[in-house]
């Protein structure tokens, strides 16, 4: 039987490729920091899925990436002393799981997902590992017997999976797996491009025009600019139900920082035009970014320091992820049963 633990398990992790966007952070790094202290939290920097384009992967960039992920993480404010940070690579039980977790995850499930028809559509040759990511984070998630996996909303699709994986293992060799919730926040878990409300803000697009996306570490006339050049409409609608998708992904975007209830925006923006609800969010955006931009600075001063906390990080969760694989190899047969 899976491992009981007092407080809620939970595990997340973000990708090291492309600059980390405002996206990334309302819809998960922001999440997992308000939840820090009620849960027992694992946060992972997922090196292996970054593979999963290799044509896109400069291998010395990847491990600066690494660096800059971790670092993110921590000027996002998650505490290493309260959370493990690691780097999936390191702790080899989740490439075994992954192995495990493929064979009892029938084909169809995959070729369904969403992002996959998205990233293969009109790729001549798509790797195996494209169609394979959502298996490896469903071991990721499993691995650590986690209760809650806060995410965006692009991620709801995989997280379905990863519990039909848990629940088709269990059903095959025992209950071993706790079943994983999602945890998406109700508004800004799905953050959209400033240039294109149509599509959601991602790495890969803001790596390729400017003007998509906020970077976290993006300097205040580079967000001022973004913001200012968002793309909106003729009309002069500031009401969440009635605002067009440009203007409404504004609204959700000062929402999520500002923490003001929706009755409150609506009047603070009713009558105003667009470019005062564009230039106070400039501020409200610069104003949450600034000191995150002044922690990684000195964060990344020492790299050394970051190496420490990942090493640490990976020490701390391997036995957790070696006591699942335990039973995972017991119950499928890889290892002997446990003596009477
Ligand atoms: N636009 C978004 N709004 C809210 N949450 C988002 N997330 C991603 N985009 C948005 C969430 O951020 C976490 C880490 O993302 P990731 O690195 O695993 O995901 P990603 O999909 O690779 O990010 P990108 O930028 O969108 O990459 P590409 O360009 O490859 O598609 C996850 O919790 C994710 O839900």
């Amino acid at each position: 039987m899976s491992a009981q633990h007092a407080r809620l398990r939970v595990f997340s992790g973000v990708q090291p490729t492309g600059k980390l966007h405002l996206g990334n952070y309302v819809g998960a790094l922001d999440v997992w920091v308000g939840g820090q202290d009620q849960h027992d939290n694992v946060f992972c920097i997922v090196d292996l899925h970054a593979l999963t384009i290799p044509e896109a992967v400069r291998p010395d960039d990847l491990r600066s990436k690494v660096r800059e992920v971790a670092g993110l993480y921590v000027a996002c404010g998650i505490d290493p002393a309260a959370s493990a940070i690691f780097v999936q690579s390191r702790v080899s039980a989740h490439a075994e799981l992954a192995w495990i977790l493929n064979c009892v995850t029938p084909l169809g499930w995959l070729e369904r997902m969403t992002q996959y028809k998205a990233k293969s559509a009109g790729t001549e040759r798509v790797g195996t590992g494209l169609l394979d990511y959502p298996v490896l984070q469903a071991a990721d998630i499993l691995l650590y017997d986690t209760n809650r996996v806060p995410v965006g909303e692009d991620q709801r699709q995989h997280m379905e999976l990863a519990r039909d994986i848990a629940r088709r293992f269990n059903h095959l060799f025992g209950e071993t797996f706790v079943i994983p919730d999602a945890m998406i926040r109700p508004s800004g878990a799905r953050l959209m491009g400033l240039d294109d409300p149509t599509i959601k803000m991602s790495k890969s697009i803001g790596a390729q025009r400017a003007g998509h996306a906020i970077g976290l570490l993006d300097p205040p006339d580079v967000i001022q600019r973004t913001i200012m050049g968002a793309v909106t409409d003729p009309h002069r609608e500031t009401r969440f139900d009635h605002a067009g998708l440009g203007v409404l992904n504004l609204l959700v975007i000062y929402e999520a920082l500002s923490g003001e209830a929706r009755p409150a925006i609506e009047a603070r923006f009713e009558g105003q035009g667009y470019g005062y609800l564009k230039r106070t969010l400039a501020e409200v955006v610069v104003e949450r970014l600034t000191p995150i931009q002044r922690r990684y600075a000195e964060i990344v001063s020492n790299l050394g320091e970051i190496d420490h906390i990942l090493e640490e990080g990976a020490e701390r969760v391997r036995p957790r992820a070696e006591a699942t694989m335990d039973r995972v190899r017991r119950l499928t047969g890889l290892a002997e049963r446990p003596s009477a």
